[in-house]
């Protein structure tokens, strides 16, 4: 709808609607990041670009060059039936405006949510580096990107993929980019061949599908032929490549970084970032169910738990390492990005604590623009020679002056330095800052020599001088860059057997959306050096025949900490379901203020949306109806008795009849939409609660009342002790893999 308001000396506008302000209002209170750029023109005057920025909080409607509009809504034309002017600037400005708003999406990483935050250091890297943000208590502002790789900007969340974590840090030194994945491996060792694994991935050139997965001929094509994909493709198949939550993933350099001390002196380190809330994964039916039911669920999920003030938290780690002239641990080669140092040869040490805390108050300005790269460095951490990341300090500078629009993208709020900025680059397109001085070259005498050089005790990033191995030019690995199997061995024996069941489920159904045979018996060849029943079992799913490995099997320990399962978790942050059709009020009251003295999340879930018990003078909110409440929402779920189908419901007379029969009695038939519930969260391996006659819900379902994780009592109190104590490990990882 319009907002107009009369200007002075001319008719008034149409009367407006019930619903709009009537007065020009003051503007709204800025929210941080929105203060836009300098509001001082070459001139000296105020330029009021703040106000453009805060488009909806000025008094009135101007056009871009400050000019106040009549009206917005009707072209200039003669007469009301007549054709319309091209004189009109307002219209050709408005829609050629419109015109030119999208930017190109990134080349890979295009969907992606963030939020700002804080990190503080705990000063225990100090012998190692001397990066002053990671000092004891100093705490840098922060602001954080996930993503998804392959998928558009519009894809949705929970799709099979690889999730990016990227963090900026807005340090006193300058800027430092964190640009890592959720995923310790990479997929090559060589960025030359990155188009490659990104074409291969992305949907298929001619009728651009898939959207946002890896199940098709091209990807499967490239990893197979190509097995150095091996162990990256093995934690995308895993429970890794489906998170619960961006609060719930782990994130990693991936590359080797070489770290610097006070005294200069030099150590190799390998960053991880560790999530408070634990790692934990979506069940592959649960993640296609919520691609279509909330495509936005990991976005919503970050949102949601900032806005309630659940701050995400992850502890910042490193693994250190001699710095050798081998760059090698424990026979690992440092520099291959297809390999992890386990945990348990190089523990994790803490290093400080990141916490997110605030939303972003502009998608476009600050999550659409924001620009990473692995080259924003501080002084204390420097790179090592892993080609990966080698070509990685190209690409993105690159990368961003196409798709932000010239070279001048580090002026744009959300990239700006917190540091002050004193460069010699100038003038270029989107140049915004006006920039004093007639020398902006060294030497220089005219500007009075200014600005000076500094050195490292004044600050200045000093590459540190580590030796060079010597040799010929040549186009060659490392021996050692030829071992593909026996890390992607390692992770498949260090999986508890449900992740095991998981991985098994999730290459027989990718191979089974493939198209050419050649490809699924290729890549059931790599599956045979990783382990023989994981090929065994995925032949089967697929109607092959199992081949034999082509090389030893490699004799590894595994690594207990690449498990998801085994642990217990916070539960604070986790959502749970609380089912009532308005019946025994005072059991859901109790149920929900019990969820939430534990940090969790009760979503009340009824038959309609309102209030339930309003004449009560304590009444609870629906937050979810049954008709838009699906499983996938809920960590847990409670019943509070057991619905039956409204008479006038869509569907409930079918319903009736379906569940009637499941039970043999009609008249204890329940919601059809309860029993979904039901059936989806046990499939799934959630925990589930019931009283006040739930059995009926678990019957109807098919459930049976002393299964695994199904907690029956006389009310919510009863039962909640015991449904926490499940969800602290996530799930009910006793009910897998029958259930599935
Ligand atoms: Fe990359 C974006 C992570 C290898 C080229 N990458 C991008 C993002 C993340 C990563 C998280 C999204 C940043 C954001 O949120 O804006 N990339 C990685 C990791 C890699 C990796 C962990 C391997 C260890 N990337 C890699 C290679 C190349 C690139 C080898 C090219 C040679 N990556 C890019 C890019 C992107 C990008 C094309 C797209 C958008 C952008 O940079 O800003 O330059």
């Amino acid at each position: 709808m319009e907002q107009q308001h009369p200007v002075p000396g001319r008719p008034g506008p149409e009367p407006p609607s019930l619903e709009e302000p009537t007065e020009p209002r003051g503007p709204l209170p800025p929210k941080p990041d929105q203060s836009g750029p300098a509001t001082v023109s070459p001139t000296g005057q105020p330029t009021g670009a703040d106000r453009a920025v805060m488009a909806q909080g000025g008094e009135y409607l101007t056009t871009a060059q400050g000019h106040r509009l009549p009206d917005t809504d009707h072209s200039l034309k003669v007469g009301a039936r007549g054709p319309v002017l091209l004189r009109d600037h307002h219209l050709r400005e408005k829609i050629t405006h419109f015109d030119h708003e999208r930017i190109p999406e990134r080349v890979v990483h295009a969907r992606g949510a963030a939020a700002h935050g804080v990190f503080r250091g705990y000063g225990t890297a100090a012998s190692v580096t001397r990066a002053a943000f990671l000092g004891k208590d100093v705490e840098t502002p922060v602001f954080v990107r996930f993503s998804t790789v392959l998928g558009s900007r519009g894809s949705a969340d929970t799709v099979r993929d690889t999730r990016g974590f990227a963090v900026k840090f807005y340090t006193g030194e300058g800027v430092f980019d964190l640009v890592g994945n959720n995923i310790p491996v990479f997929f090559i060792q060589d960025a030359i061949k990155f188009p490659d694994v990104i074409h291969a991935g992305k949907p298929h050139p001619d009728r651009e599908i898939p959207q946002a997965q890896s199940a098709h001929d091209t990807f499967w094509d490239f990893v197979s032929l190509h097995t150095e994909a091996t162990h990256h493709t093995l934690w995308n198949m895993s429970d890794r490549g489906i998170p619960r939550s961006y609060r719930m993933m782990e994130g990693f350099g991936v590359h080797t970084f070489r770290l610097v001390n006070a005294d200069g002196e030099t150590t190799l380190a390998k960053f991880h970032w560790k999530p408070r809330l634990g790692v934990h994964s979506q069940v592959w039916e649960e993640a296609q169910i919520t691609s279509g039911a909330d495509p936005d669920f990991h976005r919503r999920d970050l949102a949601d738990a900032i806005e309630a003030g659940a701050h995400p938290q992850w502890e910042l780690g490193i693994q250190t390492f001699p710095d050798t002239p081998e760059q090698t641990f424990e026979g690992i080669d440092l520099l291959d990005p297809t390999k992890i140092v386990p945990e348990e040869l190089a523990p994790v040490q803490p290093i400080g604590l990141l916490t997110l805390d605030r939303n972003p108050g502009n998608f476009f300005a600050e999550t659409e623009q924001v620009a990473f790269h692995p080259g924003h460095l501080v002084p204390g951490i420097d790179v090592t020679d892993d080609p990966l990341l080698a070509g990685r300090l190209f690409s993105y500078i690159d990368t961003q002056i196409t798709r932000l629009g010239g070279p001048n993208f580090a002026q744009l709020p959300i990239n700006r330095p917190h540091a002050p900025v004193n460069d010699m680059l100038r003038d270029g397109m989107h140049q915004t800052a006006v920039h004093r001085g007639t020398a902006p070259y060294r030497p220089n005498s005219l500007d009075g020599g200014c600005p000076f050089t500094a050195g490292a005790d004044a600050g200045a990033y000093v590459e540190v001088p580590v030796e060079v191995p010597a040799g010929r030019k040549v186009r060659e690995v490392p021996a050692s860059f030829s071992d593909h199997f026996s890390q992607p061995r390692q992770f498949w024996l260090s999986l508890s057997p449900v992740e095991q069941e998981h991985v098994i489920s999730a290459y027989t159904f990718e191979l089974s959306r493939c198209y050419e045979n050649a490809i699924r018996e290729r890549v059931l060849r790599t599956l045979a050096n990783i382990d023989p029943r994981l090929c065994q079992e995925v032949a089967e799913g697929l109607g092959l025949p199992a081949p034999e490995p082509s090389e030893p099997l490699a004799d590894v320990a595994p690594s207990p900490a690449l498990s998801q399962v085994g642990r217990e978790w916070p539960v604070a942050g986790r959502v749970v379901g609380i089912v009532t059709d308005g019946g025994g009020l005072e059991s859901v009251r109790a149920a929900r203020q019990a969820v939430l003295d534990q940090g969790m999340v009760p979503l009340v879930v009824a038959p309609t949306g309102g209030v339930l018990g309003a004449d009560t003078g304590d009444p609870v909110t629906v937050q979810r109806t049954f008709a838009a409440a699906r499983s996938i929402e809920f960590d847990a779920l409670l019943l509070a008795g057991a619905p039956a189908p409204a008479a006038d419901a869509h569907g409930a007379r079918d319903a009736k009849a379906g569940s009637g029969n499941r039970s043999g009695d009609a008249g204890s038939a329940v919601d059809p939409r309860v029993v979904l519930l039901a059936c989806e969260t046990y499939r799934h391996s959630k925990a589930l609660g019931g009283w006040a006659g739930a059995e009926r819900v678990w019957q109807a379902a098919g459930i049976a009342s002393d299964a695994p994780g199904v907690v029956g009592g006389g009310d919510g109190l009863e039962v909640l002790p015991e449904v926490v104590r499940l969800l602290t490990r996530h799930r009910v990882w006793e009910r897998f893999p029958s259930a599935l």
